[in-house]
């Protein structure tokens, strides 16, 4: 008998330059978890067409740029499957179908489409039916490949739920056609925060960059916006986890111990009666080492594009062979009628 590991999918919209949020919440996981899992490592660039235009965003070269960073971190496509979206159309008719099993209100309830309608209002922006509608290409995406698990930052929580509820709605009716995947959330590190609002959530397309720390910025940045990094006045300083109270520093213990892979309490045995700024040069340190070793390996996948590629090529060939048996299974139980 053959044992099937259990599935993982996770994905991450090439909407800009990766931060080190996506890497915390989702990406630091991934070569590990390639043990355990049958891995499929999506590159999400039909989501990332929400904010395309408005971001002026350079698709192509944010497709190679994330393709190459997603092998630096370690994953190896002869042990996972790596593609790209919207090589693999069934996303796309999945997606149509789920929009005939979601719910208008439930659509609406989504905290980040409020969050995002709410920074497109006070910009004055038109906000496209896309931002509203991505979740259910989320669950499309998800529930293609009979996904058992989603490893994803807290912000996704809620869209992980919308899933599992979509996919409850076409089994109750139709079967058990689609299995009723789970998040994996941290619980440290699931939402790094931006540096100078450490209430708000970092993001890749925050317009103010000071906020963010890019996977590929350099390291004269790095210092820089650690250097300026929002703390607290509290007197004496002391360094310990309050994220109610001391956001910033909480903030900033969260990313030191995501990247040095320690354990917060350890830390904070570390790091008793060290003064903030004593604190920020050791959290510039692990970060610019930590990214010295990223960029190296990055910039050796990212000058040889026929291999990035060949890595797109054979991981659409393999996700187009799972995600046409789920696609084919709903059609028929819906009466589609296929030509095969
Ligand atoms: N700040 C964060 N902390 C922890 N996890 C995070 N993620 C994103 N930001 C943080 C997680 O990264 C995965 C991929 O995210 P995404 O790029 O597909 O979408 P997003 O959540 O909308 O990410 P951004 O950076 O905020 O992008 P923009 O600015 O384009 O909207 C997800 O699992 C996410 O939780």
């Amino acid at each position: 008998m053959i044992l099937h590991k259990p599935i993982l999918f996770s994905a991450i919209q090439p909407s800009g330059n990766l931060t080190i949020g996506n890497y915390i919440g989702t990406m630091r996981y991934w070569s590990s978890m390639q043990e355990n899992y049958d891995c499929l490592y999506c590159i999400a660039d039909l989501h990332a067409l929400t904010t395309a235009q408005k971001n002026r965003l350079n698709l192509k070269k944010s497709i190679l740029d994330t393709l190459s960073l997603y092998l630096a971190s370690g994953v190896d496509p002869n042990k996972s499957i790596i593609f790209i979206q919207s090589h693999v159309h069934e996303h796309s008719q999945l997606n149509w179908i789920l929009n005939c099993f979601s719910e208008f209100s439930e659509l609406f309830r989504m905290t980040q489409f409020k969050q995002k309608r709410k920074i497109a209002k006070n910009a004055i922006q038109k906000i496209n039916t896309a931002l509203f509608n991505y979740p259910i290409l989320m669950a499309a995406d998800i529930l293609l490949y009979q996904t058992n698990i989603v490893p994803v930052g807290k912000d996704q929580k809620q869209h992980i739920e919308l899933t599992r509820n979509i996919a409850h709605r076409f089994n109750s009716l139709y079967g058990d056609i689609f299995t009723l995947p789970e998040s994996l959330i941290s619980e440290y590190g699931s939402k790094i925060m931006s540096l100078l609002e450490p209430k708000k959530k970092m993001s890749k397309s925050d317009i103010n960059k000071k906020n963010v720390i890019y996977l590929l910025d350099d390291m004269h940045s790095i210092i820089k916006k650690i250097n300026n990094a929002v703390t607290d006045s509290e007197i004496p300083s002391k360094i310990y986890y309050d994220i109610e109270n001391k956001p910033g520093i909480s903030n900033l213990l969260e990313i030191l111990s995501a990247i040095t892979n320690q354990d917060i309490t350890i830390l904070l045995k570390e790091l008793e009666g060290v003064m903030y700024s004593e604190f920020k040069k050791i959290v510039i340190d692990s970060i610019s080492k930590f990214l010295y070793n990223l960029q190296k390996s990055y910039n050796n996948y990212r000058c040889d594009e026929t291999y990035l590629k060949k890595i797109a090529y054979e991981g659409a060939i393999k996700a187009q062979f799972k995600s046409k048996k789920t696609l084919k299974r709903v059609y028929d139980i819906l009466g589609i009628m296929t030509l095969n």
